[in-house]
């Protein structure tokens, strides 16, 4: 395996996949440092400053590309083009043209050759969740209430409104086509304050997205980048007969000095700590099988077409519409 990209990210994911038996044989970075701390605790793998080299080591069977996300495209369509196996961080690309070329390359090539890291689709509570949902626990869904919450912008003041969409609320996009298993048709955009000064002029740090779904779903998401109490995604499922929901502050109850409740995350990587074991789990289970990697190219375009949409509802302040769209037969 290699991995592509030695902050965070990458290096969780190197560390899933030696415990699950993989071997890391290169890192790459620019960042050389960080890079070669990385190779040294994945026992001594090879070092690379650039990302599309490390692509073409053949000793490299497997790719994870965790790097900035403005390089996701560029480096799945490197293993695509050199007919390896990847793992990408989500997004799956920053445009919409990008992912659409990465899903004409699988069709070209009659072969799913990506997984896009949406790891919530691995997460045990959601994962009971939408079992719920398919066994008509609470009836026909009609709506879903979503929230996400950062504790503080999570990378540094982001660059633009569109970033922190096609970043974070990325996750949000994928996870109620997942549930619902309808696409979105309409998207409207409304932002709040600025809580967080050091964001910058024009940045929002509070956005709800309005959508309608097919199948006359509707669904709220908040997202959050300054909730200044810690990390939190949840969502609530509104049925015909009920309502179902999943990420509630849960665990040890702790009671002292005049206050009692359970701790919150941090961040994600604490949150969903099992759900990144889980989706890197399974990607070597069926790279080691042959069973096609999940979630796919096109859920990673889907996800994308809807968050640009967001985008440009949040521009120019109106609604927006998308067209209906059929996942091609590879990604059924
Ligand atoms: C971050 O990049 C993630 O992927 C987290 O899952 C998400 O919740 C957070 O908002 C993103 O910035």
């Amino acid at each position: 395996m290699g991995v592509v990209g030695a902050g965070g990210m990458g290096s969780r994911h190197a560390r899933n996949l030696l415990s699950r038996g993989a071997v890391v044989v290169a890192v790459g970075d620019n960042d050389l440092e960080r890079a070669r701390e990385l190779a040294e605790a994945c026992g001594g793998a090879r070092v690379y400053a650039d990302g599309a080299e490390l692509i073409r080591d053949r000793d490299v069977e497997a790719v994870v590309v965790a790097s900035p996300d403005v390089t996701h495209a560029h480096y799945v369509l490197a293993c695509l083009e050199a007919e390896k196996p990847v793992f990408c961080e989500k997004p799956l690309a920053t445009t919409v043209e990008h992912a659409e070329e990465i899903v004409r390359r699988e069709l070209d090539a009659g072969r799913r050759r990506v997984q896009v890291g949406f790891q919530r689709r691995y997460d045990p509570e959601f994962q009971a969740l939408r079992r719920a949902v398919e066994e008509g626990a609470v009836g026909r869904p009609v709506l879903f209430r979503a929230w996400h919450r950062n504790a503080r912008a999570a990378h540094g003041p982001p660059e633009s409104n569109e970033a922190v969409i096609v970043n974070a609320a990325i996750h949000d996009l994928d996870e109620l086509r997942w549930l619902s298993g309808a696409e979105v048709e309409v998207v409207h955009s409304v932002v709040g304050r600025t809580v967080d000064p050091s964001l910058g002029q024009g940045i929002f740090d509070l956005q709800m997205m309005q959508l309608g779904l097919s199948e006359g779903v509707l669904a709220v998401v908040e997202l959050n980048l300054s909730a200044g109490y810690g990390y939190e995604v949840g969502v609530e499922v509104v049925g015909d007969r009920g309502s179902l929901t999943a990420g509630l502050p849960s665990g040890v109850v702790v009671r002292r000095e005049s206050w009692c409740g359970v701790a919150v995350p941090p961040d994600w990587l604490v949150r969903f700590e099992g759900a990144y074991a889980a989706e890197v789990a399974s990607w070597v289970d069926a790279l080691r099988s042959g069973r096609p990697p999940w979630p796919h190219a096109w859920d990673g375009y889907a996800a994308l077409r809807a968050a640009w949409a967001c985008a440009e509802a949040l521009r120019t302040g109106r609604a927006v519409h998308l067209a209906a769209q059929r996942p091609p037969a590879l990604y059924a």
